[in-house]
């Protein structure tokens, strides 16, 4: 059995991914840590939550040794759009993990997840169908720590030989906590706002196409990859994962199915539209599909049912100002 560590887990990956390896691997063979002390009212299982500033090596060392650990998830990271508000820090804290991390894993043999982004690519990648191995010149501090994430990932594996596997992951879509600070966070918000207000100002122009996924397919993608046979894995960090694409007007148009009145707007974020335009329109996730058997199982229809069911439950006893029912009614309550 695995003993895992999640570096990370109060974000919007983190919160989905504790309860899901813990299902899977035990609740005690899963250590929950966060920066944020706060972040431990996600995690209400009884399972184990620590207090960590992963930019801190000594003290993930320590806890690395007390729960014996074999294997670590390493979420940590500042998104796209809060990254260009101040990227020396997205750069200190996304590599600063990062590089932590894996000399951790070198010194005490352990297993490495990170995640990639779309970020990852740029405006010269090839938009459709983009490759796995492609161009990779990212105009955001988001997308350049992704990239040198990937490569020394890669490094310390060729290097080293330390187990480290990675997914390119798209704009995820959760009816648990909200993501904080990316570019494709319209693509959650819309659905608070369609259920309560039922209107919504999207930020990024109609044609903006980008890969999206369902949470429970991230959370799939990542336990499969960390399970799969690395004799099979020709790549490692990090792999294309598509399960769906569409643009403000394709989901209003899902969305309208369930709420005929729903209406959509537009406001521009002039920085979200610029890295936008430079990300996938979609991916091509062929090597995954091959390499370790990545199928999604979730869509755009499939997915808008779901959200919509959930949300309603939740928003039901939440009240909230439109333009504001994602951040207010967007906790795990
Ligand atoms: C962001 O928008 O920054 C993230 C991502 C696609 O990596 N959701």
């Amino acid at each position: 059995m695995k003993k895992i560590l999640v570096a990370g887990a109060g974000g919007q990956i983190g919160t989905e991914l504790i309860p899901a390896l813990r299902q899977i691997y035990g609740t005690d063979n899963v250590v929950a840590t966060d920066i944020r002390e706060d972040a431990s009212q996600f995690f209400t299982d009884g399972g184990p939550f620590e207090l960590l500033d992963a930019l801190d090596g000594e003290k993930t060392r320590n806890l690395i040794k007390k729960y014996n650990i074999d294997t670590v998830f390493n979420m940590v990271a500042l998104l796209s759009a809060v990254g260009e508000k101040n990227p020396m820090l997205s750069w200190k804290v996304n590599m600063g993990a990062l590089i932590n991390l894996l000399e951790l894993s070198k010194e005490l043999n352990l297993s490495l997840f990170t995640p990639s982004s779309i970020g990852a690519f740029g405006e010269s990648t090839p938009h459709d169908n983009t490759p796995q191995d492609t161009i990779q010149r990212p105009g955001s501090i988001y997308g350049v720590t992704k990239v040198a994430g990937e490569l020394l990932c890669d490094y310390y594996f060729n290097k080293y030989g330390v187990d480290t596997r990675g997914v390119r992951l798209p704009g995820i879509i959760s009816n648990v906590a909200l993501p904080g600070g990316g570019t494709t966070d319209y693509a959650v918000d819309i659905f608070y706002e369609a259920i309560k207000c039922k209107k919504y100002t999207a930020n990024l122009k109609p044609g903006t196409y980008l890969d999206m996924m369902y949470m429970p397919d991230a959370t799939k993608a990542t336990v499969e990859l960390m399970e799969a046979n690395p004799d099979k894995l020709i790549h490692r960090n990090c792999f294309n994962v598509a399960a769906m694409s569409f643009d403000p007007e394709g989901i209003a148009m899902e969305i309208r199915k369930h709420i005929p009145e729903f209406q959509l707007s537009y406001e521009i974020d002039d920085v979200r539209q610029a890295i936008a335009n430079s990300w996938p329109n979609k991916m091509d996730d062929t090597c995954a599909r091959e390499e370790w058997g990545w199928k999604p199982d979730w869509d755009l229809p499939k997915m808008t049912v779901d959200m919509l069911a959930v949300l309603n439950r939740k928003l039901n006893s939440c009240d909230c100002d439109c333009g504001d029912a994602g951040k207010c009614c967007g906790k795990n309550n």
